[in-house]
């Protein structure tokens, strides 16, 4: 996959040369480049940013830097995503739908957002999506696009070392993940449930199932609701 990551802060994005993603941008499953908005103004200032039309708090990213990179970028086979707390909500489904594209572009808008001329151009030229990770602010995409890349890298076939780790972890099957035990079996007064050191594999399985329920009705549940699971 190629990712393309456009920002006027590249070097918020150290921190994809570490740990598995950095792995797998060096065995080439995974393909990233970080552009600065910045390079595609043409101004002494670097301009990115001005006033609001209607006025309002805050600066708008203006739209030339963004039409320069985003032709220079994209084009018809590509995902653009622009992060926004008033984009649609991110989830594991859409992380698994953008794990399946070849090419997705993230366009971090920072101030009060990018001028909307841009979205819309960029829609006449590829997919677009505007996703925000939940629902609080944050100060600009950056921090989101981190995520979703963590997210969607982690499903590319090759990135994480055993794929069945992939499955039954919280939202792959719409329910949070079951309570894990390790070494000892005592530890602090604190035991490991028996039902897990008795190698009866459907006890467990059951087990777990049942852990999967009560945690999610007491935390999440709007996810048994989505998902139709029946108690
Ligand atoms: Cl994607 N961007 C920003 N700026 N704030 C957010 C967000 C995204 N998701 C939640 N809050």
């Amino acid at each position: 996959m190629r990712i393309d990551i456009v920002t006027i802060f590249p070097e918020f994005f150290g921190v994809l040369d570490v740990s598995l993603l950095g792995k797998a941008r060096t065995s080439g499953i995974i393909d990233v480049a970080v552009h600065d908005l910045r390079d595609f103004t043409h101004d002494r200032h670097r301009t990115v940013d001005d006033t609001p039309y209607g006025g309002g708090a805050g600066m708008v990213m203006r739209p030339e830097p963004w039409g320069e990179a985003l032709d220079s970028i994209v084009d018809a086979g590509s995902t653009v995503i622009f992060p926004s707390p008033a984009g649609e909500r991110f989830t594991q489904a859409t992380a698994r739908e953008l794990a399946a594209e070849q090419h997705l572009v993230f366009g971090c808008g920072r101030y009060e957002g990018i001028d909307q001329r841009v979205i819309d151009y960029a829609s006449t030229k590829a997919t677009v999506r505007e996703i925000s990770l939940g629902d609080y602010v944050l100060n600009g995409g950056e921090v989101a696009v981190m995520a979703m890349i963590e997210a969607v890298g982690r499903l590319i076939p090759g990135v994480i070392g055993n794929a069945a780790s992939l499955d039954e972890e919280s939202h792959e099957d719409g329910l949070l993940e079951y309570p894990s035990y390790t070494k000892p079996p005592e530890w602090r007064g604190l035991e490991v449930p028996p039902v897990l050191m008795g190698g009866n594999h459907g006890a467990i399985a059951a087990w777990r199932h049942e852990q999967q329920l009560e945690r999610t009705t007491r935390v999440r549940p709007d996810l048994l609701g989505e998902s139709g699971v029946a108690g």
